[in-house]
């Protein structure tokens, strides 16, 4: 590292040239120093599976220097993270998958209706951060199609579980104070099925952003995301927070977990789980099954518990395949 050397942190990334935000909130575009990137580091979680290539991943902090040649920019240091959302654990067979680094939390953003909530869909991503380590909480956004209270009906078992849940509607300019507040002075992840409101959340709140809104009902491609690659957005609040969106992350299949671990990624099931008369209880068939008995009993709710069920099977599946 020379004097001339400074700080930033990765915005986003394409074919080996990276978007670089300096302390001093300018950007700059990157190239990661050869060198540095066959160096096989003493952190191996910072290697990908094809080599010894270390992988940047947006949100992280990393040290830039003017090239040698002059004009472009350089990153010469990775500097050590202190989260990560991975799609596989580390150790893993394929090397981990890293997604975005020094993350705080994951922001789940799902809409009452329009689309039609995918329960299971919001408790893979919830898995996905769990196994992370990660806070996670959810925004359920379009209450004005069905208004509050069916709303803080249909999400009550995440309330149950233990994550804060957020109720918006961007149409009505409702629960957004709240939203910033959590956003401020954070990493978050923000994810959630396409045509939930996302950007829409975003451009409400900090209006400078204008992030693209997707008609979804007159789009062509159903379904099709508006949003493309994974980017960090710093939010304009003195807090200096930022908002990571991910793409990838709906692509929950790719996501590689053990079975035997996911009842540690349903909060609700751990302190009943620890009671199962087998410690290896996979919550299924076995006699004195606390979870199952928690079911029995509406202490857990059955929606989140048939989840845990399906998921598992997935999950197996995946291993023995
Ligand atoms: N009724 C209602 N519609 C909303 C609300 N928020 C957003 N929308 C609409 O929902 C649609 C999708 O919004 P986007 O913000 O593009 O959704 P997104 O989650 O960013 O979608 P992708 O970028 O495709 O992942 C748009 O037509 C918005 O106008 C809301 O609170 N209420
Ligand atoms: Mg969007
Ligand atoms: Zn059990």
């Amino acid at each position: 590292m020379t004097d001339v050397a400074r700080r930033g942190v990765v915005l986003s990334g394409s074919g080996g040239n990276w978007r670089v935000r300096v302390d001093d909130a300018s950007l700059v575009d990157a190239k990661l120093r050869g060198r540095l990137k066959r160096e096989p580091g003493s952190d191996s979680s910072r290697r990908d599976g094809d080599g010894d290539r270390l992988k940047l991943a947006v949100g992280d902090l990393v040290l830039v220097e003017p090239d040698a040649r002059g004009g472009a920019w350089a990153i010469c240091e990775i500097l050590p993270r202190r989260s990560r959302l991975a799609r596989r654990a580390p150790g893993g067979a394929y090397g981990e998958r890293i997604v975005a680094a020094n993350v705080d939390q994951v922001v789940v953003v799902f809409a009452v209706a329009k689309p039609e909530p995918h329960v299971r869909m919001l408790d893979r991503f919830l898995v996905i951060a769990e196994a992370n380590q990660l806070a996670a909480r959810i925004i359920v956004n379009k209450i004005d199609l069905v208004g509050e209270k069916e709303a803080h009906e249909r999400f009550g078992a995440y309330e149950r579980a233990g994550y804060p849940v957020h109720f918006t509607s961007t149409k009505r300019n409702e629960g957004l104070a709240g939203v910033r507040a959590i956003l401020d002075g954070r990493v978050s992840v923000f994810t959630g099925p396409s045509g939930v409101g996302k950007s829409s959340l975003l451009n409400a709140l900090f209006p400078g952003l204008s992030l693209r809104v997707g008609e979804i009902s007159e789009s062509v491609n159903k379904g099709r995301h508006t949003t493309v690659g994974a980017t960090m957005i710093p939010l304009p609040d003195e807090g200096g927070g930022f908002v990571v969106d991910t793409p990838g992350l709906r692509e929950v299949g790719m996501w590689a977990l053990s079975a035997e671990h996911l009842d540690n990624c349903f909060p609700e099931l751990r302190p009943f789980a620890a009671r199962c008369r087998f410690a290896d209880c996979t919550h299924t068939v076995e006699p004195g099954c606390a979870v199952k008995d928690a079911v029995e009993h509406g202490d857990v709710s059955a929606q989140r518990y048939e989840s845990y069920l399906k998921l598992r099977d997935e999950l197996e599946a995946a291993e023995f395949s």
